[in-house]
Parts: C-alpha cells; sequence; structure tokens
C-alpha cells in the first residue's frame, strides 16, 4: 500500500478525493497519509469566490473565474452527490439553478461532516513535481505563504486535482491596443453591473458568453454583441442582442466583423475559453490536451499512462460535474489502494482511443451527454460509490437543453426530479430575470 499520497488542489475533485479516502476509511479500510495542498485560503475551488482579479495577494494567479450572481448554468439534478443529497443537506428540496453560494454551501457541507479539513494545507502551492525513477517516489515542491517558507516531502502518488477553468486563452484582434474601452476575459469578469447602460461585445458561443451575457443582460447592459467563428447560438435572444460574424478590426470603438457590418461599443469581453495548464508538473508528468470529454494521455479519464502512480482528476469538459468527479475520485482511490487491475501501456493507450473515437462521432449534444454518463457509469460499477439511475439523469440534461431552446431567459425556471430521492424540485419563488440577489438567504426563502 502506498505511504503517501499528495492531491494538489481543493476543489470539488480535490474534495471528491479526500472523501473518497474518508469513505473507505469509516468502512474499516486502512489509508495512507494524504496531504493536500491548496493554494487558496479555503476550499471548495472556483465555488469560492474571489473579488479578485490578476494576481492573489500572494503574487499568484487568481484561480476564480466566477462572477457575483451567478447561477448554475445546467440543472443542479445533474451534479447531485449520491451519497449526500441535496434534501439531506438543506433538510428539505429546493429548485434546480441554485446561485453559486448555495452550491458552495453544499459541497462545503459533505466534506465538513467527513471532517477531511485536517487533510488539507491551504494556501500553500505547488510549485514543482518531479518523480525519480529509481525510489519510484514523487518530490513535490511547494510554497507555504503562511510560512513563508518553500519546502520538498516525498510522496507515492500524486493526485492533480487543479482544475482547467482559470488561465484563459487570450486571441488578438487587430486594433485591441488602440481600443477606447475595456478588453477583458472571462476570467476577470466579476460584476455585471460594470456594464448597466453600455454596450457590450462578446467573443465566443460557449457557456461563457452566454451565461456572461445573460448577466449582463438581466443588470441592465444597452445591448449586447456576441461575435462567433463557428456558428451563432441561435437561441431566442432579446431584442437588443445580436449575433455576428467574427470580429476582424477594433478601430477606436467601432468593431467590424466578418461580414462587414460594424458596431460602436464599450467594452469587449473575450469570452474564448480556458487552457490545461500544469506549470508544477515535470514535462514527463505533464497533461497537454484540450478541452473535450476524453482528454489524452489519461486511462479511464483518470490515470496518467505513462506513470500510472500519477492521477489526474476533473480534467474533461463537463456536462456531468460533482458526481463525475466522485466516480473518478472513487476510482482513483481504489487504484491506490491496489485494487484495480491496469493493463498493459499499450493496451491502456488503446483504450483510449475507443473512447475518444466514440466521443467524435457523437453526433449532438444529446450523444455527448450520454457519452458523458456512460463514462461515469463505466467507473462507478468499479467502485463501492452508490449506482444511480444515470439514464434519468441525462434526461434531466436533455429535458435542460429543450428548455433553453424554449426560452434561454427563462429556462431557469424550470425543476426536475431528483435522480438521488425522487423527489421533484420547486419552483424558485422569484423568476430568474427579476431575481437580483443571489445571496444563499434569499434563494432558500420560502414562497
Ligand atoms: P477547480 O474548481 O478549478 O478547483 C481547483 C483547485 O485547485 C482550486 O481551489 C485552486 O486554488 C487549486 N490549485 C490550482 N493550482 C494550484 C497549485 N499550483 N497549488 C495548489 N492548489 C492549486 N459547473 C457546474 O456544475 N455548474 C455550473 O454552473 C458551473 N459554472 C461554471 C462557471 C464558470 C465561470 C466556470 C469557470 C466553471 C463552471 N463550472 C460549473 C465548472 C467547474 O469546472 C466545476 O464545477 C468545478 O469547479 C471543477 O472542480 P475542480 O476541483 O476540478 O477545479
Ligand atoms: P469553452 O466552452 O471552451 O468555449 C470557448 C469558446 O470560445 C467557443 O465558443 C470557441 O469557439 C470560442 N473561441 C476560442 N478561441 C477563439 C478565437 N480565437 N476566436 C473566436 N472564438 C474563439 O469555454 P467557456 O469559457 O465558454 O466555458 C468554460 C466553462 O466555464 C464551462 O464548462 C462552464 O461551465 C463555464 P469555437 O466554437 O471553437 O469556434
Amino acid at each position: 500500500m502506498a505511504k503517501g499520497i499528495a492531491i494538489i488542489g481543493a476543489g470539488p475533485s480535490g474534495m471528491a478525493q479526500l472523501r473518497a479516502f474518508q469513505s473507505a476509511q469509516q468502512k474499516g479500510a486502512d489509508i495512507p497519509e494524504i496531504v493536500c495542498f491548496e493554494k487558496q485560503n479555503d476550499w471548495g475551488g472556483l465555488w469560492n469566490y474571489t473579488w479578485r482579479t490578476g494576481l492573489d495577494a500572494n503574487g499568484e494567479p487568481v484561480h476564480g473565474s466566477m462572477y457575483r450572481y451567478l447561477w448554475s448554468n445546467g440543472p443542479k439534478e445533474g451534479l447531485e452527490f449520491a451519497d449526500y443529497t441535496f434534501e439531506a443537506h438543506f433538510g428539505h428540496p429546493i429548485a434546480s439553478y441554485p446561485p453559486r453560494a448555495v452550491l458552495w454551501d453544499y459541497i462545503k457541507g459533505r466534506v465538513e461532516t467527513a471532517d477531511v479539513r485536517k487533510w488539507i494545507r491551504f494556501n500553500t502551492a505547488a510549485r514543482r513535481i518531479t518523480f525519480d525513477d529509481a525510489t519510484e517516489t514523487f518530490s513535490v515542491t511547494v510554497e507555504d505563504y503562511n510560512k513563508h517558507e518553500e519546502y520538498t516531502e516525498e510522496f507515492d502518488y500524486v493526485v492533480v486535482a487543479s482544475g482547467h477553468f482559470s488561465i484563459p486563452s487570450v486571441p488578438y484582434f487587430s486594433g485591441f491596443e488602440t481600443f477606447n474601452g475595456r478588453v477583458l476575459h472571462a476570467h476577470d469578469f466579476r460584476d455585471a453591473l460594470e456594464f448597466k447602460d453600455r454596450d457590450l461585445l462578446l467573443i465566443g458561443t460557449s457557456y461563457s458568453a452566454e451565461d456572461i451575457g445573460s448577466q449582463c443582460w438581466k443588470y441592465g447592459a444597452k445591448s449586447l454583441t456576441v461575435s462567433h467563428r463557428t456558428a451563432p447560438m441561435g437561441f431566442d435572444w432579446p431584442d437588443n442582442w445580436q449575433e455576428v460574424p467574427l470580429l476582424t478590426k477594433v478601430e477606436n470603438n467601432t468593431c467590424t466583423f466578418a461580414d462587414g457590418t460594424t458596431k460602436k461599443v464599450d467594452a469587449i469581453i473575450l469570452c474564448t475559453g480556458y487552457q490545461h495548464h500544469f506549470p508544477f508538473m515535470e514535462e514527463k508528468l505533464k497533461l497537454r490536451t484540450n478541452n473535450r470529454l476524453y482528454p489524452v494521455d489519461l486511462y479511464n479519464g483518470v490515470v496518467w499512462v505513462e506513470n500510472t502512480k500519477c492521477l489526474y482528476l476533473g480534467m474533461q469538459d463537463q456536462w456531468y460535474t460533482f458526481n463525475m468527479f466522485d466516480a473518478q475520485a472513487w476510482y482513483a482511490r481504489d487504484v491506490i489502494l491496489g485494487k484495480q487491475d491496469l493493463p498493459s501501456k499499450n493496451e491502456m493507450y488503446a483504450d483510449i482511443e475507443t473512447w475518444r473515437a466514440e466521443e467524435d462521432a457523437a453526433p449532438d449534444d444529446y450523444a455527448s451527454i450520454e457519452f458523458q454518463g456512460k463514462y461515469i457509469q463505466h467507473l462507478i460499477d468499479k467502485t463501492d460509490y452508490p449506482s444511480f439511475d444515470i439514464p434519468s439523469s441525462n434526461e434531466a440534461f436533455f429535458q435542460w437543453k429543450k428548455h433553453k431552446k424554449k426560452g434561454i431567459m427563462t429556462f431557469r425556471d424550470n425543476g426536475y426530479k431528483s435522480v438521488m430521492t425522487g423527489t421533484m424540485a420547486p419552483n424558485h419563488h422569484t423568476p430568474w430575470t427579476d431575481a437580483l440577489d443571489d445571496s444563499l438567504e434569499s434563494y432558500l426563502k420560502k414562497k
């Protein structure tokens, strides 16, 4: 059995790993020493909101990409923990699209109950992780900001759970350097009120563009123009919202698009996605992938094929989130505890290719959701993580997609049935467009 495990990051994926080990321990298993290094001063990863942008108090790149007024962009019924339900946490059923603070409270509740905070060293950033083939151990060098010291410890296993929606992909467009307004990436967006009464250009057509645009619309932006590289989103946008082809240049405040049309704007938000970025991993351990459902080089989406003592959690593009991280964490735990057989390198690479080919063949989002559901089922079948009805869970996502198509500003007013408890979510007391207070207290108020 392994002597020591280093976990990098105490976001939802790292927290799932801590809970997975604690669950085994609770059932009587001997577990190795666990040390989780977290560069922030609290847990929750992206759900731990920060007002900061740029560098944090320690000069670290700010991890947070979440913003005020963020409400879940998918139904909570698709992410519910199988071992800790929303109803158990809040004491009563709640509506289906909770704001950030409510989801943060939920994910914290489980690990507080599990009493695993003692395994985390906060304010401690991973700096350099290397593997010595002779001793078969990892050297993990970290910086402790409380003590102002750097130190190195040896571990048998490393689990990287540092997230991949934090380091922005930032394209350049001609004229940016002389634009008379603010150009920012979604990573640095915090408060929609900054753009009240402003004309706004967003670039990109995925979650960030859709949701940041919707927030800004809700909080009073004058107009929204969304520029696409591949295809428009095509929702039933409000009258002051238009979709245009790709930006070609900016002159003063005037933006020109590929079809020759122009628009004067006050600010430009680049909703152009994020990079998988692991500067602390030595090259032979470093995951290099784009954002997709089945990244390269990870067997079962988790185990680094070239060194199976190194594992990555949460590196997939995400329909499912929290319960997928759980399925991965339970599996990773059992790999570390020696309870999972790993095939040869060639077989692992061949298996990865089979999954990736299936991902590539998925004709639409519905098939992609089913693909991720199948992946989760595949992992759950290997461990004692409580099984849940994945087809019904997929169905919650299908309904969500349909509700978005029907009304992009009203989809959050719908409710779905919990796959874990069978309870139907109540409607929220206020339609999303009118609900300006995103606090936990306001959300949990009964009608
Ligand atoms: P993260 O949450 O990113 O956590 C990683 C942790 O690692 C952080 O605490 C970080 O400080 C730490 N870390 C990083 N580098 C180091 C280092 N060198 N040393 C030590 N610690 C380190 N998902 C949903 O289910 N619903 C949503 O509505 C939703 N909205 C989203 C909105 C935005 C704007 C973004 C960016 C993502 C959203 N997500 C949403 C997806 C989100 O990725 C997951 O919910 C979840 O936060 C991923 O968890 P994680 O632990 O893998 O990564
Ligand atoms: P995504 O989902 O990775 O999407 C990135 C978007 O940015 C996508 O529409 C891309 O267009 C677009 N993009 C990327 N590069 C460019 C350039 N150079 N020019 C124009 N457009 C570009 O990132 P998000 O931030 O939206 O979502 C990430 C997570 O945050 C997500 O899981 C949510 O939960 C919240 P493409 O379609 O490739 O042409």
